[in-house]
């Protein structure tokens, strides 16, 4: 219970922490009828692009160096349905990412995932790392057949920082 009481504490760390944002504005062409849009505020990732829309819950998984010095997902184990989308939140020990365990998944399944995994990815199923505190890594599980799928962070996978998603 512990760990979830220090859990909650950096989520309204993080709360509090988010209006810093930046916003760098990277398009360099404009058009007539979006001049006058306004600059996005959100901090909420775009949706995935290429992969199955997110039609259910939201759920919140931090990345974080807890007080013992440990890399940890939390929760580390987490039961989604398709459709939800997990929200991968970068707190503390950055930078991490989200890499599944393909050789234990089958075939269709990592071609789900890969499609509803964004941005530039390290390798196969193996998504880019989250570099900057409060960022956020969003996977959709539309589409995704149910069972349970290991992950695991690329750059501390030798400190056990590791995962399961179970979908239902
Ligand atoms: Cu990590």
């Amino acid at each position: 219970m512990r760990f979830i009481g220090r859990a909650l504490l950096a989520s309204v760390f993080v709360l509090g922490a988010c209006g810093g944002g930046e916003q760098q504005g990277a398009a360099t062409t404009t058009t007539d009828t979006a001049a006058a849009a306004p600059a996005a505020q959100s901090t909420t990732p775009a949706a995935t692009t290429s992969g199955a829309p997110i039609t259910g819950t939201r759920h919140r998984v931090e990345m974080v160096m807890n007080a013992n010095g440990e890399y940890r997902y939390v929760p580390s184990n987490i039961t989604v349905k398709a459709g939800d989308a997990i929200d991968f939140v970068n707190v503390s020990g950055g930078p991490h990412n989200v890499a599944f365990d393909a050789t234990k998944i089958p075939t269709d399944v990592q071609q789900a995932l890969e499609a509803n995994m964004p941005g530039e990815k390290m390798g196969p199923l193996m998504g880019p790392l989250v570099l900057e505190p409060n960022a956020v890594y969003t996977i959709s599980f539309g589409g995704i057949t149910p069972g349970t799928y290991d992950f695991h962070c690329t750059p501390h996978m030798s400190f056990g920082m590791a995962g399961t998603v179970t979908v239902q």
